[in-house]
C-alpha cells in the first residue's frame, strides 16, 4: 500500500497548513507515491478567470498500472473487487488483483482489436456487474475515454450522451438484474443506436440470458474475447489527457458532460479516499452507488484501487429480495466501511428496526453519506441502528464536478458534527460569498465557493468549455462556484444547506427550502419531503410543501395543521407553507435527487410544460400528484 494517511487530527491540521502554505510541494509528494513513466515537469497551471487548470503538466502515466500493475507485484491475491449478484442465491465473486488485471488486459485488447483506439470516446451502458468495472479499466488501459451511462437512462437519453460525445463504440448488456425486475438493455441501447451515426461497434454481454434482436454493428462480448489474450502494454497517458467523460444535468435540459483527466483525477481520488474512510490493508469496503455516477467512478473503482483496497460491488437494490439486503450484505462480507446515500437511508428506515437488528453488524467500523443533506432524523437513525453508535459517519460533500470528496469529516480522526459535512479536505480553500461576492468570516451563512484548484476539479464540458466558464466561474470571479449554500460555525464546519437555487423569496424574505424539510422531516410520521414556491399574488412567492407520510391513515387535516405548527415553532410563521400536499412519493432523478424544477411546475399549475420527464427514477408519480391536486 501507498502511505497517504492522515491518522490524527494532527495529522490533519499539519497537512491542511502545508497545502495551505505550499499547495504545490503538498501535492508534489502525494503525486510522488504514484507511478509514473516520466515526472512532472510542472505542478500546477491555473487561471479562473480565463478559466483553465492544469496539474503535474508533462508528466506520464496510466492510472491502470497504479491501480492494477502494482498491487499484481505486491499484493497479487488479494481480492481487489468483490460482487455481490442481485440475486441472493447466485454466488458472490471474489476477483483478486491478479485476476483483475488479466481480466481488464483481455477486454482492453477485445476493444483494440474492434478498432478502439487512444481518444477515442467509448460508451459503456451496463448493469452494476464486474465486466462493467473492467471495461472502465480497459478504456483507461488503453487510452480511450469512457463516457458510462447509467443503465436505467431512457433510450433518448443514451443517445444524446453518445452524440453529444461522438462515441464510436457502445459496450452493453442484453439486459440487467435490477431487483425483481429486468432492465432490456440491449432493446433501449437498439432503440438509441437509430439515431448514433458514429457508433460502429456495439458488444453486448450476456447477462440475463434473454433474446435480443441483432444487428450489423453488434458483437457478443464472449465471441470478441476469445479472440485475444490478456497481455496488452498500459498506454502511456499525459497526466492532462481525459481519462472519462461523465454527464450530469444541468439547469436547462442538456446534460453536461464533465470531463476528467488522468493525473489529477487518480492523486485526488485515492488522497481522499485513503483519508476519509481511514481504509485499512485488508479491510473490505462497500459503497452502494451506482457506477453510473461519479460516486461509483471515484469511490468504487478508481480511488480504492489506487490505494489497493477490496472494494464491494452490488449489483441489486436495497429492498431486494427484502428491506434488510444492505445489512444482510455487511454481515455476509464482513463489510468494514458502509457509504451510502441518504434517500436510501430514509427508505430504509421506514421499515422495521428489527430488519437491521437482526444481523451482526459487528465489523463495520465507518459509515459514509453522500449525494444531499442528511437529515437530522436519518443521522441518527443511522448512527444508531447501523452503527451502533460506534461507528463514525462521514458525511462527504461533493460533485461530479469536483471529482472527490472536498469536505468531509476523517472517520475518527477529526470530529464529526451531525448533518454538517464538518471541514474542508486539506488543499481545499472553501469560502462562504455573501450575493456580492464577498467573503464572510467566522460563523456565517452564505454561498459556498472554493477559491484554489484542487487536482481532481473537472476541466471542462466535453464540446462547449464557455459553458464550463458561465456555469461555474462566472457568478463569482476568481472562484469555483459549485452551486451550494452553507452555514459555517465557530469551529470552522461547514453544513451544506442545499442548492442555492432552491431559496425561495417570500414576502421578501429569503427563505431556504431545506431547513423547511427539516423542519417537516423532524414530524414522527414524515418519511420526506420536498418544499418549493410557487406564485403568490400577495405574497409574490408562497411555498408548496410535498410531503411523504408514513401511515396515510392519519387524517390529513390534522398532519396538516400539526406541520404548519412544526415550521412555525422551528423556522417561524413566516416559512409555513401555504400548501401541504401528502404525496405517495416525489419526482427523483435515477441517483436520488428531488427533482425541484418539476415540483415548481407542479406546484405552479404548469402542468403541460415539464419538459422529458422520462429519465426519472419514478416518472408515474409526477401524473399521480397532478391527479391528487
Ligand atoms: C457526489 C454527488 C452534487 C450535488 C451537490 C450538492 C449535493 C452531494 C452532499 C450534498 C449536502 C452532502 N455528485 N450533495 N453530497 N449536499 N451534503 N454530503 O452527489 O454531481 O451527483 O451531485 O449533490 O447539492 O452540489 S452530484
Amino acid at each position: 500500500m501507498i502511505d497517504l494517511a492522515l491518522r490524527s487530527a494532527q495529522d490533519y491540521h499539519n497537512a491542511k497548513a502545508a497545502a495551505t502554505n505550499n499547495s504545490e510541494s503538498f501535492w508534489d509528494d502525494i503525486a510522488n507515491q504514484f507511478e509514473w513513466h516520466q515526472k512532472w515537469d510542472k505542478t500546477l497551471d491555473y487561471d479562473f478567470h480565463k478559466p483553465e487548470v492544469k496539474w503535474f503538466l508533462g508528466g506520464k502515466l496510466n492510472i491502470t498500472e497504479n491501480c492494477l500493475d502494482r498491487y499484481v507485484k505486491s499484493q497479487p491475491d488479494q481480492t481487489a473487487i468483490i460482487f455481490e449478484p442481485n440475486d441472493p442465491k447466485e454466488a458472490a465473486q471474489h476477483i483478486s488483483y491478479k485476476e483483475l488485471h488479466s481480466r481488464v488486459c483481455r477486454v482492453a485488447n477485445m476493444l483494440k482489436a474492434n478498432g478502439a483506439k487512444k481518444g477515442d470516446r467509448i460508451c459503456i451502458y451496463m448493469p452494476m456487474v464486474p465486466e462493467l468495472a473492467v471495461t472502465v479499466l480497459a478504456c483507461a488501459r488503453i487510452g480511450a475515454i469512457h463516457s458510462v451511462v447509467f443503465a436505467g437512462f431512457s433510450a433518448a437519453a443514451l443517445a444524446a450522451r453518445i452524440n453529444d460525445a461522438d462515441c464510436t463504440m457502445l459496450i452493453t448488456a442484453d439486459g440487467g438484474f435490477r431487483g425483481a425486475k429486468i432492465t432490456p438493455l440491449k432493446d433501449i441501447a437498439d432503440e438509441a443506436l437509430e439515431q448514433c451515426p458514429t457508433v460502429q461497434s456495439c458488444i453486448v454481454l450476456k447477462r440475463t440470458g434473454q433474446k435480443v434482436a441483432w444487428n450489423s454493428v453488434d458483437i457478443w462480448w464472449h465471441d470478441a474475447l476469445e479472440k485475444v489474450d490478456d497481455n496488452c502494454p498500459a498506454e502511456i497517458m499525459d497526466s492532462e489527457d481525459p481519462l472519462f467523460i461523465l454527464y450530469t444535468s444541468g439547469s436547462t435540459g442538456k446534460p453536461k458532460g464533465m470531463v476528467h483527466s488522468c493525473g489529477g483525477y487518480m492523486v485526488y481520488t485515492a488522497y481522499s479516499f485513503q483519508n476519509v474512510f481511514q481504509y485499512q490493508k485488508g479491510d473490505v469496503y462497500w459503497c452502494t452507488a451506482d457506477i453510473g455516477w461519479i460516486t461509483g467512478h471515484s469511490y468504487i473503482i478508481y480511488g480504492p484501487l489506487a490505494v489497493g483496497a477490496t472494494t464491494v460491488m452490488f449489483e441489486g437494490i436495497p429492498s431486494y429480495p427484502d428491506y434488510d439486503r444492505f445489512w444482510e450484505v455487511c454481515a455476509k462480507h464482513q463489510v468494514n466501511q458502509f457509504y451510502t446515500a441518504p434517500t436510501a437511508i430514509r427508505a430504509l428506515q421506514k421499515h422495521p428496526s428489527t430488519l437491521v437488528d437482526k444481523h451482526d453488524l459487528s465489523s463495520l467500523k465507518v459509515l459514509g453519506s453522500v449525494g444531499e443533506p442528511i437529515n437530522t432524523e436519518a443521522w441518527h437513525w443511522y448512527d444508531d441502528h447501523v452503527g451502533k453508535n460506534k461507528c463514525p459517519i462521514v458525511d462527504t460533500w461533493w460533485q461530479t464536478e469536483t471529482g472527490g470528496i472536498l469536505i468531509s469529516s476523517l472517520a475518527g480522526v477529526t470530529k464529526q458534527k451531525p448533518t454538517y459535512a464538518t471541514l474542508p479536505m486539506p488543499g481545499i480553500q472553501a469560502v462562504l460569498l455573501d450575493n456580492e461576492g464577498n467573503e464572510l468570516e467566522g460563523e456565517a451563512e452564505g454561498i459556498l465557493a472554493i477559491k484554489h484548484p484542487w487536482p481532481s476539479i473537472a476541466r471542462t464540458i466535453w464540446g462547449d468549455h464557455n459553458r464550463y466558464k458561465n456555469v461555474y466561474f462566472s457568478a463569482y470571479p476568481g472562484y469555483y462556484f459549485p452551486g451550494d449554500g452553507a452555514l459555517r460555525d465557530a469551529q470552522g464546519n461547514f453544513r451544506i444547506t442545499g442548492r442555492v437555487d432552491d431559496v425561495v423569496i417570500v414576502s421578501g424574505h429569503n427563505l431556504g427550502t431545506a431547513p423547511i424539510e427539516n423542519a417537516l422531516n423532524e414530524h414522527p410520521n414524515v418519511v420526506e419531503s420536498a418544499v418549493v414556491g410557487f406564485p403568490h399574488d400577495v405574497k409574490g412567492n408562497a411555498l408548496h410543501a410535498f410531503v411523504i407520510v408514513k401511515d396515510a391513515a392519519e387524517q390529513d387535516g390534522v398532519l396538516v395543521s400539526e406541520l404548519r405548527a412544526l415550521v412555525a415553532k422551528t423556522i417561524g410563521p413566516i416559512a409555513k407553507p401555504d400548501r401541504i400536499q401528502v404525496v405517495s412519493g416525489l419526482p427523483k432523478t435515477r441517483s436520488g435527487k428531488i427533482m425541484r424544477r418539476i415540483l415548481r411546475k407542479l406546484a405552479a399549475g404548469e402542468h403541460d410544460s415539464l419538459g422529458d420527464i422520462s429519465t426519472l427514477l419514478n416518472p408515474d408519480v409526477v401524473q399521480e400528484i397532478i391527479d391528487m391536486r
